[in-house]
């Protein structure tokens, strides 16, 4: 593997694409990112990008194959991989709550004792609820999480929120917030002296974006 070159892993396509694509070029990094290619080269940085499903990322960063990564902090940490957070890059921005059914009655995070609660985050809610001396019933799927309360699958769900219109269009109020993410950087923590290098310089440039903008 070339050690003189990042691999920077982006969401393919999704929430994070467009504003991960921006900031690596607000950085001053040209590519042709022509439709459908799962990795392209830089034209004038030691770098490739490859674009992978957001999930994915974390694993590839802690396994060496992409050296960073942009991610939101809620798949960051759900994921539990050993890499470094080393920037917080301000997009996407969201938090990870718990709603119940709009007529239930909820004085408390004590009421959700017993329940049970659909995610697809059940290691941060699992956390949540133990540093809350709290045992419910966690039930893991994968998406369309905000229905199940209403179709009689659990009485609680927990999941990215961003404008609410999702919890509220399916019946249900947002009672607690567990997590705030946003997206975030993310690198291996086996980088060699040159990729350590080039990544001072990205960090450099992205901090550069960041301070012009404000
Ligand atoms: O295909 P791939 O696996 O790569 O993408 P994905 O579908 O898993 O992720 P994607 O693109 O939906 O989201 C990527 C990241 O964007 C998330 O991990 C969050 O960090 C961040 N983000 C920001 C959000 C939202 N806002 C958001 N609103 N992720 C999801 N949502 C969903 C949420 O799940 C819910 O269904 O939007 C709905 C709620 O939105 P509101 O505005 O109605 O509250
Ligand atoms: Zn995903």
């Amino acid at each position: 593997m070339n050690d003189n070159i990042l691999r920077i892993a982006i969401q393919k396509s999704g929430r994070l694409s467009e504003d991960s694509l921006k900031l690596i070029k607000e950085c001053g990094i040209r590519f042709d990112n022509g439709a459908g290619k799962l990795k392209t080269d830089a034209t004038n940085f030691p770098a490739e990008i490859l674009f992978l499903r957001d999930d994915d990322i974390p694993g590839y960063v802690e396994d060496g194959v992409a050296h960073l990564g942009i991610v939101g902090e809620n798949v960051s940490e759900e994921s539990c991989k050993d890499v470094n957070t080393v920037h917080k890059l301000g997009f996407s921005k969201c938090r990870l709550s718990i709603g119940v059914l709009r007529e239930a009655v909820y004085n408390g995070v004590q009421d959700l004792q017993g329940k049970s609660i659909a995610t697809t985050y059940p290691r941060l809610l699992e956390q949540y609820l133990k540093s809350h001396d709290v045992t419910a019933d966690i039930h893991e799927i994968s998406g369309s999480v905000e229905i199940a309360p209403s179709i009689g699958l659990a009485d609680a769900v927990c999941d990215i929120v961003s404008s609410g219109s999702t919890l509220l269009s399916n019946g249900l109020k947002e009672v607690e917030t567990i997590f705030r993410s946003e997206a975030v950087m993310i690198a291996s923590k086996h980088l060699s002296d040159i990729q350590q290098d080039l990544l001072d310089q990205l960090l450099f440039r992205i901090k550069s974006v960041q301070v012009a903008k404000n």
